[in-house]
């Protein structure tokens, strides 16, 4: 059982509002590598830095596709994990009682949709939908099991099909970061989990919880992070231990 302060159990029980943002950290427990682990396999010597950009796609579209592609497949034999389900079970248990919660995600794969979390904040788009660079318009392959027939794929315009995520340098869909910003500044509680805090404006959010005032802060996170002096609680260990615990003792003994 992991060690949660009881100060921390009472204050989530009887939160009126909450707003957790995700990482990678949180979806490692499913199998898929976080950004900051070596990639294994086919791209261990790629630097997920160099290949998530605008100018890569420009210079190997073939390469950043295939790369895209085979996360995308991998993505789909991953299940949601213990940690997953746990933030479902506090968003049922806080609007159950007419408060309030928001899951804002760095991460691209739908694991949470997939548990059960709805009204997901996507800050960086999803791996299973593409989209066309001519026309925007966007091709559902979530559900496609095989590979790609190419790479790169052409768009019936003549463009050409590309992840609908947001790469570094490409500003994130309009509206998300405003919208994640006035309910962070707006919670009673702000939980960081599973992200390594260093990519923006994502790891911004902290600073607006710690600036608006009054909002009680937490980290959960298996090793500490450039943000961790920055939080009320720091909570070690795996997210799919860590979540289970203490959403079991807010929701149980509430
Ligand atoms: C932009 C999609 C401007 C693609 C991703 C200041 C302000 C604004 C921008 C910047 C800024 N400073 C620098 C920038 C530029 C840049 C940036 O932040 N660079 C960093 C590297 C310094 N930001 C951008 O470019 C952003 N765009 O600012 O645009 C603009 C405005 C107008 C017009 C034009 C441009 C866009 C950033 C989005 C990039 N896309 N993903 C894809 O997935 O391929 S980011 C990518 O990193 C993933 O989304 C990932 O989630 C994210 C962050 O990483 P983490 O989630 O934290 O994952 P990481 O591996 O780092 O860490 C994992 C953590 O989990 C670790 O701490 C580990 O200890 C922990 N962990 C592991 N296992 C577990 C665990 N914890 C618990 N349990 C476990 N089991």
């Amino acid at each position: 059982m992991t060690e949660i302060p009881d100060e921390l159990v009472a204050g989530l029980r009887d939160a009126f509002s909450v707003v957790v943002l995700t990482g990678a950290g949180v979806s490692a427990e499913s199998g898929i590598p976080t950004f900051r682990d070596a990639l294994t396999g086919l791209w261990a010597e790629y630097d997920p830095m160099e290949l998530a950009t605008p100018e890569a796609f420009a210079a190997d579209p073939a390469r950043v596709s295939r790369w895209y592609d085979e996360r995308r497949m991998a993505v789909q034999k991953c299940e949601p994990n213990a940690g997953h389900v746990a933030l479902v079970q506090l968003e049922q248990w806080l609007r159950g009682r007419g408060r309030k919660f928001n899951l804002v995600t760095q991460n691209v794969d739908r694991l949470h949709q997939r548990a059960g979390s709805v009204d997901v904040i996507e800050l960086h788009g999803s791996i299973g939908e593409w989209r066309c660079t001519e026309t925007g318009a966007i091709v559902n392959l979530a559900d496609r099991k095989e590979a790609l027939e190419e790479y790169p794929v052409r768009s019936a315009c003549g463009g050409l099909l590309r992840p609908n995520v947001v790469w570094f340098g490409e500003a994130l869909p309009y509206g998300v970061m405003e919208k994640a910003e006035r309910l962070t500044g707006g919670a009673e509680f702000f939980l960081s989990i599973g992200t390594s805090a260093e990519v923006y404006p994502a790891a911004g959010l902290l600073e607006v919880a710690r600036y608006q005032g009054g909002v009680k802060t937490v980290e959960v996170n298996k090793a500490g992070t450039v943000a961790s002096g920055g939080f009320k609680w720091c909570l070690r260990g795996a997210s799919g231990v860590i979540l289970p615990d203490l959403v079991g003792q807010v929701v149980g003994g509430g």
